[in-house]
Parts: structure tokens; C-alpha cells; sequence
């Protein structure tokens, strides 16, 4: 059976990229009776119908599965998060992260919309590329208007399979515009109310690039919950916390009331950021609380 990659969902159709032609498939393996439904990114089996029209048979094992956005088999997740409008949140990038970490993939950080960096949260976006400098994240900072700052990003995704994320208005899709020109995925201004983006990307579609590497553009989403993570491993999400968790006294300590905490020690010291441990308590109070509802 010929085999392929399926590159986009639409509609209840897969489009599975094999030898550099599309075929339109629908699902129909036995994997339906266990409750898979084929993602982009996968791998699959299908049988051709003619040149152009198939059905999926069978789909490969998955490295990983990231199910917001929807997508299995990525190598890397770009996490873009733009300077301003909508305005740099680093709660919210801490989330995008514990969700990469958890699901072992590597991260890399994109700072977008250089050219909106405001005077006045200049020290704040500094202050938090050190932070995550120092915890040993990549940044690369962006902005469509200046091309070398796009070739700066180009060696990162080249030959991978990566996904944009990050929420609506962020630049995603205009990134993917200027990555490969003639790609044409629609933009659109972000709303000028909301300082948010208007979601305008509404599907998950892997876009081949011309140096090799695929790329993922996503609609963007401003809430990540944490299901299917528990807060005990949480602190394993957070390198500079699992780093430092063997020194706290207890072994199972969670770092939020234990005493002789390495990890409150480190912030007290001002060795570990203190935005990054209060995302951490945050989160993990989160978890917490969703699990004790039901
Ligand atoms: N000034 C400036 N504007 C940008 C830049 N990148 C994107 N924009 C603008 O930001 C707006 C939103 O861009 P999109 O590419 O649609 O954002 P997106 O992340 O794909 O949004 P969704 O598809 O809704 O998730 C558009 O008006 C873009 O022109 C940039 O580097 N600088
Ligand atoms: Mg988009
Ligand atoms: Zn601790």
C-alpha cells in the first residue's frame, strides 16, 4: 500500500502529500474502531482510488501527539509570542511551554512584531529574554517588515517538522507569508478592541517549505488548560525547577510548602526568576483545584 504524510484536515477530508502530489483521502482503517482519528502530521497507509482521490487504511505510531493544536509527529514547536499587540504575556508563553515540555519537544522562543517594541516595556522584554536565555531557551526576535530578521529564523526550522504556535494576532501565518512568499495565507488585522487577534487561521496545515522542513501553521488560542498533566510533574516541566529539585529536603517536595525548599531558596536568592516560580505555584494550584471538582 502506498504510504504518505498527511499534511492537511479539512471538512472530513485528509490530504496525504506522497512523492510531491496530494492525494484527497477519507478515513476508513480499523483504527476508527479504536478511536483514532488520523492528525496531521501522521503517516499513513491508503489506497488510491485514482491519481488524486483515496482512503486512509492505516496510520503509523506517533513520536508525539500535541492535541491544541491538533498534530502529531513534530520535532519542534515555535512558540511565538509577539513584543506588542497583542501585548507580551509570559504567563501565557509558561504555559505554551509546560505544554512543549510535556510532550517532549523542543522549543524554540519567537519574539514577533520587533518593530512594535514599545519604549516602555523595553526592560520588561529584556528582563525576560535573560530569564529565558538563561534557563537555556533559543530566542530568535521577528518582524516581517525586517528580512534579516527572518533569515535569522530560517535555520532553526529548515529540514523540521515545526509547529507555530501561539495565540491569534501574534504574526503566525504572516511569518509563514514571509518564510515562502507566494504561499498567500490570509492575515488579518488584529482587533483593534481586544488587542487580540480575530482567529483567522481555522484550520492545522503543514506548508512544505522551499529549503527543505514543513511548518505548521495553527490557529491561535489564548487559554491552554492542563489536562492530562498531573501537578506532581509539573516542576519537571520547568528546567531550572527540575534542575534544582534533588537539593530540596524532601524528595517528593512540590516546592510550594515545604520547608527547606531549594527552589524558594534559589528565588529568595534571586537565582531563579520569581515570575517563572509564580507561573509554577499558579499552574500547579490550577491542577489542583480542576481535579478536586470532579
Ligand atoms: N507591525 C507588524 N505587524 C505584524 C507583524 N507580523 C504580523 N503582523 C500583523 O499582525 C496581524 C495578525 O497577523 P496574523 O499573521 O494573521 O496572525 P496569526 O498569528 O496568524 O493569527 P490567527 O490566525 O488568528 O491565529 C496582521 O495584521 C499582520 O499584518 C510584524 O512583524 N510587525
Ligand atoms: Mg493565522
Ligand atoms: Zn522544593
Amino acid at each position: 500500500m502506498p504510504k504518505g504524510r498527511i499534511i492537511k484536515a479539512l471538512s472530513g477530508f485528509y490530504y496525504v502529500e506522497t512523492d510531491g502530489h496530494i492525494v484527497q483521502c477519507r478515513a476508513r482503517g480499523n483504527f476508527r474502531n479504536r478511536k483514532i482519528t488520523p492528525l496531521v502530521g501522521d503517516w499513513v497507509e491508503y489506497v488510491a482510488e485514482n491519481d488524486t482521490d483515496g482512503y486512509i487504511m492505516g496510520i503509523d505510531d506517533r513520536k508525539n501527539q500535541l492535541v491544541r493544536p491538533p498534530i502529531a509527529n513534530v520535532e519542534q514547536a515555535v512558540l511565538i509570542f509577539s513584543m506588542n499587540d497583542p501585548k507580551f504575556s509570559p504567563v501565557l508563553l509558561d504555559r505554551f511551554l509546560v505544554h512543549v515540555e510535556a510532550n517532549g519537544i523542543e522549543p524554540l522562543l519567537c519574539f514577533s512584531k520587533s518593530d512594535l517594541r514599545l519604549k516602555d516595556n523595553e526592560d520588561e522584554l529584556n528582563y525576560f529574554e535573560e530569564v529565558y536565555q538563561n534557563i537555556g531557551y533559543q530566542i530568535i526576535k521577528t518582524s516581517i517588515y525586517h528580512e534579516e530578521t527572518i533569515e535569522q529564523l530560517r535555520p532553526y526550522i529548515k529540514g523540521k517538522v515545526s509547529v507555530f504556535a501561539g495565540q491569534s494576532g501574534v504574526g503566525k501565518s504572516s511569518l509563514l507569508n514571509v518564510l515562502k512568499p507566494g504561499v498567500n495565507i490570509r492575515t488579518d488585522v488584529t482587533s483593534k478592541r481586544l488587542g487580540r487577534g480575530k482567529h483567522t487561521t481555522r484550520h492545522v496545515e503543514l506548508i512544505p517549505l522551499n529549503e527543505g522542513g514543513y511548518v505548521a501553521d495553527t490557529p491561535g488560542f489564548s487559554s491552554l488548560d492542563f489536562e492530562g498533566i498531573e501537578k506532581e510533574e509539573l516542576g519537571d516541566y520547568f528546567p531550572e525547577i527540575q534542575a534544582l529539585s534533588s537539593q530540596c529536603k524532601f524528595r517528593e517536595c512540590q516546592h510550594i510548602n515545604e520547608p527547606k525548599c531549594a527552589v524558594k531558596a534559589s528565588v529568595e536568592s534571586g537565582h531563579t526568576a520569581r515570575e517563572r516560580y509564580e507561573h509554577y505555584a499558579s499552574f500547579h494550584e490550577e491542577i489542583e483545584q480542576t481535579k478536586r471538582r470532579y
